[in-house]
């Protein structure tokens, strides 16, 4: 059911339905086929709101990033809908928060397809209007169809297939967790049979090194916290694994290797619509870039990794304006969360900051129920459909991609499918000043906040003040109810108590969400 404050809203408004590429706005027709834009997604994982340069970045160069920002809409208040990867990713793929379904923190490397094949989701969107869909980079969302039981040196039971994307090329999770191969169409990409490959969450295959046991064994890049498990190209990891051989992958090479078969695909679908989503390791833990960007600015290696994302950026779209589809091909630009300094490698990512605020303004980082765990850059362009050079205030969410985009393609989605993703097209197309009347954010410890443009009201919680494994990151969590008053940006003087009119009607939103 869809919630009636939201419909309140949207149904007392005209919705734009497609734009077509002379930038004429016809009136509830959805665009034909040869008009369809072609969508990509550049998903980054953990930039947050201050990395970029056109976000007012310091030490970080971002021309590639700066381009595409001149060339249509920054978003200064969009937000993702949780504060780490797996909730984030789960919500804006299905439509549907994350807290609604068990099984969507932060996934393991050998945990089972937590969107099932029966799920309607962004691919099933796009290919029910007839575009050729992808997924390549990060994936962490489960594959296969039970956690730890996968056989990696077979075809997977289920994978992305089984989710509306014609093509795959990823990594299971994360860099930091086993198994450190990409998967290509369910398989194992470069298969090699004379290291079969093994996996396991719960203990280590005889034999085999770790990283706490033979630390002498590790690079340069020394765990800080956990990450003490299998070795691979000298880095230690999350999980144990044995085998690989010639399919492992090399850590510098990862962001290459993803763009290269991001471009492949769009090369081989030049000549139909197609949506790409092209979710990067970077800015993610192990960072580990490519000798090309390193040593390039004061911050170290996560600075590196910026620029070496930056560049991807700029990869797919010079391979774009080389096709000649630039044009009429929608970019969404984000992250999946907050960011963070310290995730648990020594990369002298703290020590080096030198002024840099990776979440600008805000507080709070990744993990957190503060606005820094949940605010993102969010950047908008489509050359044939949006104005150049406009930055938004709008409040928007990344649930609302499912529906907006659905929107735009003209796809029927099914009933009771995205529950929780709005028609938003027009805010997010620079075409109307329609905020989102609310927006819901989930920390890592399950604490949703209710965000209005105005106020931003944290449920009460009894988890820890800061992270609890090391690195000193605030949760945002307080047993009180607490109330921000959003216009001062910094989530600091707590309203609560003088405003309980406002925390009631806040809680009210929360309360009717989850009832929804
Ligand atoms: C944490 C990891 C962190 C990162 C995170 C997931 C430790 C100490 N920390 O548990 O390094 O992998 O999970 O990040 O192991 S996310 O962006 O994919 O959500
Ligand atoms: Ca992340």
């Amino acid at each position: 059911m869809k919630h009636p404050l939201l419909f309140t809203v949207l149904s007392s408004t005209v919705c734009i339905t497609t734009v077509n590429a002379t930038n004429k706005t016809p009136e509830n027709t959805a665009p034909t086929k040869s008009k369809a834009p072609n969508v990509v997604f550049i998903y980054a994982d953990d930039l947050g709101y201050g990395d970029l340069q056109c976000y007012g970045a310091k030490n970080v160069e971002t021309p590639n990033v700066n381009r595409l920002a001149k060339s249509g809409i920054l978003f200064t208040n969009a937000h993702a809908t949780a504060a780490t990867s797996t909730p984030s990713r789960y919500s804006m793929l299905t439509g549907e928060y994350a807290w609604r379904k068990k099984g969507t923190d932060v996934a393991a490397g050998n945990a089972g397809m937590i969107i099932r094949p029966e799920q309607y989701t962004m691919a099933d969107m796009f290919k029910s209007t007839g575009y050729t869909t992808a997924a390549v980079g990060k994936w962490h969302l489960g594959l296969g169809d039970k956690a730890g039981t996968q056989d990696w040196n077979a075809p997977l039971p289920c994978a992305l297939g089984d989710l509306g994307f014609d093509y795959h090329y990823i990594m299971a999770a994360t860099a930091d967790r086993v198994p450190c191969v990409y998967i290509e169409n369910g398989k194992v990409a470069n298969y090699d049979p004379s290291a079969p490959i093994e996996v396991s969450y719960q203990k280590n295959f005889e034999g085999e090194p770790t990283g706490k046991s033979n630390p002498e064994m590790l690079y340069n890049l020394k765990p800080s916290h956990g990450h003490d498990m299998s070795i691979v190209n000298g880095i230690s990891r999350i999980g144990y694994m044995k085998g690989g051989g010639k399919a492992l992958w090399k850590d510098e090479n990862i962001a290459d290797s993803l763009t290269t078969h991001a471009i492949q695909f769009i090369e081989e679908n030049k000549d139909k619509p197609f949506f790409l989503y092209f979710a990067t390791n970077d800015v993610h833990v192990p960072r580990f870039p490519h000798d090309r960007f390193r040593g390039k600015n004061p911050m170290g290696l996560r600075g590196d990794a910026i620029v070496q994302f930056d560049y991807c950026v700029g990869e797919i779209m010079n391979t774009l304006e080389k096709l000649g589809l630039r044009e009429n091909t929608l970019i969404i630009l984000s992250s999946d969360n907050g960011p963070v300094v310290d995730d648990g490698y020594d990369d002298k990512a703290e020590e080096l900051l030198n002024g840099h605020s990776p979440a600008g303004p805000l507080r709070g980082n990744k993990y957190s129920a503060f606005e820094g765990g949940t605010r993102i850059p969010a950047i908008v362009s489509w050359p044939a459909g949006v104005k150049k050079g406009i930055t938004s205030d709008l409040l928007v969410s990344q649930i609302d991609w499912l529906a907006s985009l659905a929107s735009l393609t003209g796809a029927i989605m099914p009933k009771n499918t995205a529950p929780d993703s709005y028609n938003f097209l027009g805010s997010w197309l620079g075409k109307d000043k329609k905020d989102r009347p609310w927006v819901i954010e989930q920390a890592s410890n399950h604490t949703l906040s209710v965000r209005t443009k105005d106020w931003k009201y944290i449920e009460p919680s009894n988890g820890p003040k800061m992270i609890q494994w090391g690195p000193k990151i605030e949760t945002g969590n307080s047993k009180e109810p607490q109330l921000y008053k959003m216009q001062e940006v910094k989530e600091v003087t707590n309203y609560a108590s003088q405003m309980p009119e406002k925390v009631t009607e806040l809680q009210n939103i929360l309360q009717s969400v989850r009832d929804g």
